[in-house]
């Protein structure tokens, strides 16, 4: 076995990969260059964006991803799993151990993918879901009207409290107890301070609910002790693989509640058992093995020391940008924040200013942001009021808090030297455009990307 290292990286499918795609698709490659290039050249801020090791990449474009089967490890459909069942107990033991959890499911082929199959799992249609709305920092898929979760089932949200924005988890409890929910979802896409999972696992048991706790933003901060677990607080917790690091992909995981059985058609199933059933075959087929092993190689890298410390430098240089807009004059919503990412209003700078137009102009000028609308914000989704920043890879690439200072200066050169047109329309000096490209250009050669 000493030669299969060799054998694999002249196998057929391994050998020049990317030349591969060269010689035989031009266009494509060509589009996955202009990618590249992009990166390099461009300061990426999306709080839910982070960068994956060559080595995740490696293991995504592997031969696994060619095996067909349905099932879970030892218990497949179809033949020649031996491997393949291996690739996914390690991926699972792996994910396991980053997260301190009693049981993990890789299969999920996303984020969404996860809360569906808990929801689906849990509820019948016409069940009462209680979660934080979209518009208030939640997540399409925590109950939203045009998603799968929000269609069959009984929705209601708790909100942000109209003058913090800080979770008022009384008024959680007190909708909690008056809605009776058979479901509670915490967790949320804009939301930058500490959730306290504890203390929503009070209001579940009071309300006699399940809780599932979607960590998809802070799973980085979590694993790294950086943000409080809630593995053994929440019945389920669900994360995309993505956002901290690793692949795209799903993963569901559950603490103390593992075995706590509930009835299902008059029988009595594990939750664990029931989220095994409803993953395969209630709403997935084969799942993608090229994907989990790719998770079983970021979940190893999750336990390492320079992965931990790089999430508290996430929180470190987040919490420097955020005080360095609001030194700058910018209305940052909750007044900072404690995780890795910060919300700011744009829509007082001037007259007509949307979160899309601000968008727009920075990305024009290299720097690449998101629209986001704030709590009770009063624009639609199209347009918003605000901007979300995130800082899991400018962290990754090795900026640090002076870099913090410069972002949000040329953030506000931007936003401040940007004139509104008509409705998302913009124009901004073409010397002023080009003399921040070319900061943003020294700065990504300085702070490279993987
Ligand atoms: N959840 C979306 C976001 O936060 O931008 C991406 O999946």
């Amino acid at each position: 076995m000493s030669d299969l290292p060799e054998k694999i990286s002249s196998h057929k499918y391994h050998d020049g990969i990317f030349g591969a795609l060269h010689e035989q698709d031009e266009e494509v490659y060509q589009l996955i260059t202009r990618e590249y290039e992009r990166l390099c050249s461009s300061i990426q801020l999306i709080a839910a964006e982070n960068q994956c090791s060559r080595a995740v990449l490696a293991a995504l474009g592997s031969i696994v991803q060619n095996k067909t089967t349905e099932g879970f490890p030892g218990a497949r459909y179809h033949g020649g799993c031996e491997i393949v069942d291996d690739v996914e107990r390690l991926a699972v033991s792996r994910a396991k151990e980053a997260f301190g959890a009693q049981y993990a499911n890789v299969q999920p082929h996303s984020g969404t993918c996860a809360n569906h199959i808990v929801l689906t799992a849990l509820l019948e249609s016409g069940d009462k879901v209680l979660s934080l709305g979209l518009d208030q920092g939640g997540h399409l898929s925590h109950g939203a009207k045009v998603s799968f979760s929000g269609k069959f089932f009984n929705v209601q949200n708790y909100y942000v409290d109209e003058e913090t924005f800080l979770l008022d988890y009384s008024a959680v409890r007190d909708k909690a107890i008056a809605f009776r929910p058979k479901l509670i979802i915490c967790g949320a896409s804009a939301y930058s301070r500490v959730i306290d999972f504890q203390k929503f696992r009070q209001i579940a048991d009071e309300a006699r609910a399940y809780l599932l706790a979607d960590i998809s933003h802070i799973a980085g901060l979590v694993i790294a002790g950086a943000h409080p677990s809630p593995i053994d607080h929440a019945h389920f917790t669900t994360t995309s693989t993505y956002k901290p690091g690793g692949p795209r992909g799903g993963l569901i995981l559950m603490g103390r509640d593992r075995d706590t059985r509930i009835a299902v058609s008059g029988n009595k199933i594990a939750l664990s058992q029931l989220i095994q059933k409803t993953t395969f075959p209630g709403m997935q087929g084969t799942p993608y093995l090229n994907n989990v092993a790719a998770k079983a190689v970021f979940f190893r890298e999750t336990l390492s020391d320079k992965y931990k410390t790089r999430q508290f430098k996430i929180i470190e240089n987040a919490k420097r940008l955020a005080n360095a807009m609001l030194t700058l004059g910018y209305d940052v919503v909750t007044g900072g924040t404690d995780n890795h990412m910060a919300l700011i209003n744009v829509a007082n700078l001037q007259d007509g200013m949307t979160g899309i137009t601000a968008q727009k102009c920075l990305e024009d000028c290299g720097i690449i942001v998101n629209k986001n609308r704030l709590p009770y914000d009063k624009k639609g989704a199209a347009l918003a009021s605000g901007i979300r920043l995130g800082t899991p890879i400018v962290t990754r690439n090795q900026m640090g808090t002076e870099q913090m200072d410069t972002v949000a200066a040329l953030i506000d050169t931007v936003l401040r030297n940007a004139k509104v047109t008509a409705n998302t329309e913009y124009e901004i000096d073409a010397s002023i455009r080009d003399g921040i490209r070319d900061k943003v250009r020294q700065l990504c050669e300085k702070f490279p990307s993987h």
